[in-house]
């Protein structure tokens, strides 16, 4: 991507031109099984398929479709953006954070970043929902890596200690007291990680496991927005329970915990 930052002007003033939305408030990305919940939010007033945006590329996961729906939720302008994209796709960083990028760009400072992920610590029940406290980043890489991001795009360095927003985790624990929270660390897959890898992951302090989140996280905070992160617990961890790991399966899960998504994001999403 050329220069990724101004590719996601570009995106936005596309986005804002289809849509007739002048600017966002919040916007959700969508991972594995979230897509059928968030429906629940209400009737959008556009679809919009990221094919038609710049910068954009298609998914290649089953489950996934790249669309950004437009509604208002409680008077505020939300994207539901679906179609995420992953490193393990052989895609680039820049092209990872670009729909994070481009609803920043078109004014969201609100993310939620929702995913599926696996449970390292047993006492986390699969089919629950976590809130994300804090991540690991194992990916070894990072969105900002590469030449300076031009003038008003943020500095090169910037800090994570209030990565995922102590704000946005209270308005999730008052509309949901029953979530807990945990600690992401973010690998770059596809393959799911050896025993050995989840005592690593573990003895690090990480309570869930997954493929994606961390540098849209890095991404969104570095030009400011607001992150909450929302996990789905589809599967325990290698060697944490019995049972092996299948992607068949984990998509299942997304299937079984709609309902409890929708809800979830319908008392959420309107006091965000
Ligand atoms: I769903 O156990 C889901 N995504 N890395 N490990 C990793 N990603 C996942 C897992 C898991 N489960």
């Amino acid at each position: 991507m050329k220069n990724p930052y101004e590719t996601s002007t570009h995106a936005a003033n596309a986005l804002r031109e289809i849509t007739g939305v002048d600017s966002y408030d919040i916007a959700i990305i969508l991972g594995s099984g979230w897509k059928e919940g968030a429906v629940a939010l209400g009737t959008p007033t556009s679809e919009v398929s990221t094919s038609d945006l710049p910068g954009f590329v298609a998914p290649t996961v089953a489950g996934h479709s790249g669309q950004i729906l437009s509604l208002k939720v409680n008077g505020k302008n939300v994207a539901l953006v679906s179609g995420r994209v992953h490193l393990y796709e052989g895609n680039p960083v820049d092209v990872v954070v670009h729909p994070v990028r481009t609803m920043i760009a078109a004014g969201a400072s609100r993310i939620v970043l929702t995913n599926a992920c696996g449970g390292i610590d047993p006492a986390v029940v699969t089919g629950s929902v976590v809130v994300i406290r804090d991540h690991i980043n194992l990916t070894a890489t990072s969105p900002l890596e590469g030449p300076a991001p031009p003038e008003g795009y943020g500095s090169r360095f910037v800090d994570l200690t209030d990565l995922y927003s102590a704000r946005l985790r209270e308005i999730a624990r008052g509309v949901a007291p029953e979530l807990t929270d945990g600690v992401y660390a973010g690998f770059r897959g596809p393959h799911y990680e050896t025993p050995a890898e989840i005592v690593m992951a573990r003895t690090m302090g990480a309570s869930l496991v997954g493929m994606s989140t961390v540098l849209e996280a890095i991404a969104a905070r570095h030009l400011g927005a607001e992150v909450l992160g929302l996990s789905l617990v589809s599967n325990h961890a290698a060697g944490v329970a019995k049972e092996h790991l299948n992607h068949l399966e984990v998509l299942e899960a997304g299937q079984k915990a709609s309902g409890f998504l929708g809800t979830l994001l319908g008392r959420l999403v309107p006091v965000l």
